[in-house]
Order: C-alpha cells, then structure tokens, then sequence
C-alpha cells in the first residue's frame, strides 16, 4: 500500500481516531446530562427493586424519566430483554405482598388505551404480567364475560392492573366477547374463557370477573385457597350488603383442580339470572364450602348502566336451577360447543370473540340426559 498521499499519514488516522472517540464520549455524557436535568427523578415504585440489580446505567434512565417516552420504552424492553435472560427472581413471593394499601379510591373513569398502555409498561401483549421481584406462588387468569361494553371494559383494567400487580401475582385477562344475535350466556362464556386460557398458558387459578364490578380494596386477593372464594360480597348497588347468603354472582375464585371436578358452570343459561346460583350448588353437590372475606373488606362498585336487550331476564331460570343436580356431569366444561371467530393479543387484555348457538347448545345436552 502506498502512503505517499498526506491525508492518509499514520498520524493523520490516529489523530482521527482519537477525535472520533473524544466526539462519542461527550455526546454520550450530553445525553446522560439532559437526560437528569429534563428529568422529575421520579424513582417509579415498580422499578425500585432493580436498583438491588446491578444494572445501575439502566436504573439511572428510568430514574430520570422524562417527555422522551420512546426511550423509556426502548429501555424497558432492553431491561426486560436482560431480566428474562438472567436474572431470574429467587424468592417465593410473600402472602402478604408489601405494597398493598388496602381501601382504594377507585378510577372511576379510564384513559383511552393508547395513553392507558404507557400507564403499564411492564404488562406483556395480551395483558400478561409476571412479577420480577419474586416467584408467584400460582397463575391466575382473569376471565371477563364481554358484549358493548367498551367503557367498563376499560375502566375495570385501569383498576386492575395496578391491583394485580401489587398482588404480584403472575396472571393473564382474559376478555371473552359473545358476538350478537343470542342471549348472553355469561357462564358458558366463563367456560370458554377457562378452555382457551389455558391453551395458553398453564393457569391454576380462575377468577370469573363481571365487567362493571370495580374492587375498592387490594387486600380483596385475586388467588386461589382451599376452597372456591366469592369475592364481590358487598356492592354499592346492594347497599353494601349481601342480598341472600347463597349468592355466587360477580366476582368470584375457583382453583382450577376444583373447576374441573365440577366440571365448571352450566352452559345452558341464556339470558340474565341463575347461572350462578347454579353453580354454588355444583360446588356444594361436590362437598366445597364457599368462602368470603369480611363484609367491610370485600367491598365493590358497579357501573352503572341500562339493562340490555341481549341479556333479558331468562324465563326459564328458575326450572334450570331446579333441575341443575340431574345435568351437572355433561352440561359443563366437558361438552363446550363454539366457535372462536378471533383472538386478539392486545396490549392490556387478550381478546377472544366466540359465536354460540343456542339451539345447538340445548340440543346436546338433551341428547346427553
Ligand atoms: C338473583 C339471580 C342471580 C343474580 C342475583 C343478583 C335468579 C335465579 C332464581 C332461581 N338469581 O335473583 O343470578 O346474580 O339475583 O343480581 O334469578
């Protein structure tokens, strides 16, 4: 190679090289800088265990977080990426997680999702989250009967998240969307919701969710125990009592083994009422005692609304109930006729919309009897 052209000395490239690096070195700090001085310093709670890690550089960017949210982000994913990888959380998770606050004032409104998402930037698309700082002791999918009710929807997961992640619980939501044209079947779709949860994912814990009911305490948890748990006990619409002490309705906890063994809710419920008085007496058939926590704790506000065309009063209802003991070993989880039209991971929730026809579903259960 020849050298003879002055541009290209040894000492010209050296000295280059060396400007080169100097450049990259002060831009690097410029960032750092404007990064601390645009920065709150708002240390954001759910980060405050990586500072134990020593990934500092990251911790000083989350740290100073700041209008620059796509770098945020970016970090984020970077952290996540590294944590998934290596760092895997060595302790069980406590039953009495620390940061629980107990009676909430509760959101009684909800940002659209696309400023709601940056709210949870640790939920996982289809609204799964597992926490880093310990390991759960169970999985937990929260399954959301679902038909037009978009504002509650969002306004239950802008309440649960934060919830659910004080929990430090490792769960999934699940939203189950009954297309139109039939009575709503809530427990059917609670059915589907546990059938394809756990295609998904091996949950061992269900929690069936109505959709306007909003948890005003975190100490309500979302686990399972020995037994199948009612949650929503006290409703503001009930003036905070319990109307009759065999109500399942709302918000309720059943261990997956014990799902099974009841072989879940009955599908034949179309239309409004019953189909959880049903199931507390599958569970009581089955030897369960059903659970609660104190009145003044597991208390619920509904959202209001107008009462649907799609889910009228069903009349046959109460002869259902009656009659429920005889159906209990093929009306269930072992016989679910749909057909799933969509599933949508989402950022905060999986979506799944599902047709069912009624005329067949009542037909297989008669050809069973
Ligand atoms: C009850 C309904 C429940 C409902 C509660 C609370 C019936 C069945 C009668 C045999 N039960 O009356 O499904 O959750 O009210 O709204 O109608």
């Amino acid at each position: 190679m020849r050298h003879d052209d002055p541009l290209l000395s040894r000492g010209n490239i050296f000295r280059a090289c060396v400007y080169a690096v100097v450049f990259l070195v002060l831009l690097e700090i410029s960032i750092s800088v404007s990064f601390l001085k645009q920065g709150t310093y708002r240390l954001l709670k759910s980060y405050e265990f990586l500072k134990k890690w020593d990934i500092s550089r990251f911790t000083l960017i989350l740290e100073s977080r700041n209008e620059c949210d796509w770098m945020v982000n970016a970090t984020i994913k970077n952290l996540q990426r590294i944590l998934d990888s290596k760092c895997q959380p060595v302790r069980v998770c406590s039953i009495s997680p620390p940061d629980l606050v107990g009676q909430l004032e509760t959101y009684k409104s909800a940002p659209p999702y696309k400023e709601m998402i940056k709210l949870y930037p640790l939920v996982k698309p289809g609204g799964r989250y597992t926490p880093y700082e310990c390991i759960s002791r169970e999985s937990v999918a929260i399954i959301i009967p679902f038909r037009d009710r978009e504002e509650h929807l969002r306004i239950l997961l802008h309440n649960l998240h934060p919830i659910l992640q004080r929990q430090q619980l490792d769960y999934g939501i699940y939203v189950i969307e009954q297309t139109n044209g039939t009575q709503f079947n809530r427990a059917m779709l609670m059915n589907i919701g546990y059938a394809e949860s756990i295609k998904l994912y091996n949950y061992t814990c269900f929690i069936f969710h109505d959709v306007d009911l909003i948890p005003e305490n975190d100490r309500i948890m979302y686990d399972c125990i020995g037994s199948p748990r009612h949650l929503s006990c006290a409703v503001d619409k009930f003036k905070y009592r319990l109307p009759y002490v065999t109500l399942f309705g709302g918000v309720t906890a059943i261990k997956r083994e014990h799902f099974e063994k009841v072989n879940g809710h009955s599908n034949k419920f179309f239309g409004w009422g019953g189909e959880d008085d049903d199931m507390f007496r599958r569970l009581v058939h089955h030897g369960f005692n059903i659970s609660r926590y104190p009145m003044a704790m597991s208390r619920y506000k509904m959202i209001k609304h107008r009462k649907n065309a799609g889910n009228r009063a069903n009349k046959k209802r109460h002869n259902l109930v009656s009659t429920g003991k005889r159906r209990y070993k093929y009306d269930g989880i072992n016989k679910l006729l749909y057909s799933r039209l969509a599933i949508e991971f989402r950022q905060l929730h999986t979506r799944i919309i599902v047709s069912i026809n009624e005329t067949q579903v009542m037909r297989i259960h008669e050809k069973s009897n």
